[in-house]
């Protein structure tokens, strides 16, 4: 591999709305925009007390208490972080490259991360900044997809001594068209390539896993993956692989040494044929069966598998796709599983959307539930732990790209309520009041992934609330 010399990067102008460089403490401003007007209220109420009256200490604790559960991130701009970014190519061969990251935070910096950008504001003045008020700890992603480079320092954990990926299954065996030569002990969580070639398909989940939960790329840099690997290098499965790997899931999470959690999220960038015509497979999974797997998943299943209201349920989120004909007559979605967005509740059809805030014009539209940011999308690649997707050839777009944004802000909503349903999840997603400029029914209404905090506030008001009454007696 032949790395590119390095630009030397002109002198950063830093975003003045940014939190100071490390070991400079910022100056504590609590502005209007960052406080919350009800809990300046609550203050004003505190402040406004005559002099020399006793006031009851349950009071001001009570709006505290109040304050910074309800808006926990009050108490600064911390939580921002810049999408205008540096990047460098590096070279692989005469008709491939990759990208470095070079840091974030010069104002005059492209705007590299725009899909983070994107997802934290309802029209489509992009201001550079996203705010990471959550990031999805305690909550687990299965992606089902090529694999996921377990070690890409995008999914570092906090300490830096292991990785958010905890745990890759390879359920692709019996897919052996299109499979690659190459070899690798676990292709689910160290997928490899044989040539650049399959670079493209080899470097699908984890680009797609990226944006789900990536330290830097990511919606929900917190949350855990796991590699649920269905496809091979030529992203070919079949029906029986998915039902395989829906199975694994189960199994996984049912696991007493897995996370406990009772509501999860599967992102599923693709589609899936029943059979492959040479691909030998005498009784090949129905579509009918891998979407009544699915159905159960939503609604709750046992450590069997059997439906059970009481057991763990998945939020599907599945790309609308874009790709080999991927859009039916009419340019309507047509492939399995995202045919089913429309008909499931807790299963969600993602299509795409660009940095202009208009259609992304190379995806499908009808059958589409939400949109989501699916052009020049920056992930991670696998031809090094600090490695992205580069632009030669230009594979940064489509809507696999869309579908993890939003399994990362299902991630940021069950962090904050892990007892939504998958159900309540859809709900609250497309209930999105973030539109596109130019909406159109056939295409999800230009409804615009947005990640709102309104669980958390019902949460905090609710316990906080509680506490109140606690002391109030
Ligand atoms: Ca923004
Ligand atoms: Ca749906």
């Amino acid at each position: 591999m032949l790395l590119a010399p390095r630009e030397q990067s002109p002198t950063p102008t830093p975003d003045p709305r940014l939190p100071t460089p490390a070991g400079q403490l910022p100056t504590p401003q609590i502005s209007s925009c960052h406080f919350p007007r009800f809990a300046r209220i609550l203050f004003r109420v505190v402040q406004d007390a005559p002099k020399n009256q006793v006031i009851p200490l349950r009071r001001p604790f009570a709006a505290f208490l109040f304050a910074f559960a309800v808006y926990p991130a009050a108490a600064g701009a911390q939580d921002f972080v810049s999408t205008r970014c540096h990047e460098s190519e590096v070279i692989l061969d005469a008709t491939h490259n990759a990208a470095k990251l070079d840091g974030c935070g010069d104002s005059s910096a492209p705007n590299l991360l725009w899909h983070l950008d994107r997802i934290d504001q309802q029209d489509g003045a992009l201001d550079g900044l996203y705010r990471r008020h959550d990031l999805g700890a305690g909550t687990v992603v299965y992606v089902m997809d090529t694999g996921v480079m377990a070690t890409h320092a995008e999914f570092a954990n906090d300490a830096g001594d292991g990785s958010r990926v905890i745990a890759g299954f390879d359920v692709t065996r019996g897919v052996t068209i299109g499979s690659s030569h190459c070899t690798s002990a676990n292709k689910s969580l160290a997928p490899c390539y044989s040539n650049t070639n399959e670079l493209i398909e080899a470097s699908h989940g984890t680009s797609v896993a990226s944006l789900v939960a990536g330290k830097n790329v990511g919606v929900a840099p917190e949350a855990l993956i796991v590699s649920i690997r269905v496809m091979n290098e030529s992203a070919l499965a079949t029906t029986r692989t998915y039902l395989e790997g829906l199975n694994r899931i189960v199994s996984h999470a049912w696991d007493p040494s897995t996370p406990q959690f009772r509501t999860a999220v599967v992102n599923i960038s693709g589609w899936v044929l029943e059979k492959l015509a040479s691909n030998h497979d005498a009784n090949p999974v129905t579509f009918a069966a891998v979407e009544q797997k699915i159905r159960d998943m939503i609604n709750g299943v046992d450590a069997t598998g059997h439906p059970d209201p009481n057991g763990k349920r998945f939020l599907f989120v599945v790309a609308g796709n874009n790709v080999d004909n991927g859009c039916g007559r009419a340019g309507v979605v047509d492939r399995f599983p995202a045919i089913l967005g429309k008909e499931i509740d807790g299963l969600i059809t993602v299509g795409g959307m660009t940095e202009e805030n208009s259609w992304w014009p190379g995806a499908c539209h009808g059958g589409l539930e939400i949109l989501a940011p699916s052009q020049g999308i920056f992930s991670a690649s696998i031809t090094a732990v600090d490695h992205y997707r580069g632009t030669k050839p230009n594979l940064r777009s489509g809507t696999s790209f869309a579908a993890p944004i939003i399994s990362g802000i299902a991630a940021r909503l069950l962090s904050e309520n892990p007892n939504l349903t998958p159900q309540e999840l859809e709900a609250m997603i497309t209930s999105t009041q973030s539109r596109i400029i130019n909406p159109d029914a056939s295409r999800a209404d230009g409804k615009v992934a947005f990640v709102r905090d309104a669980p958390a506030v019902i949460t905090a008001q609710h316990s906080v609330g509680t506490a109140i009454a606690r002391l109030a007696r």
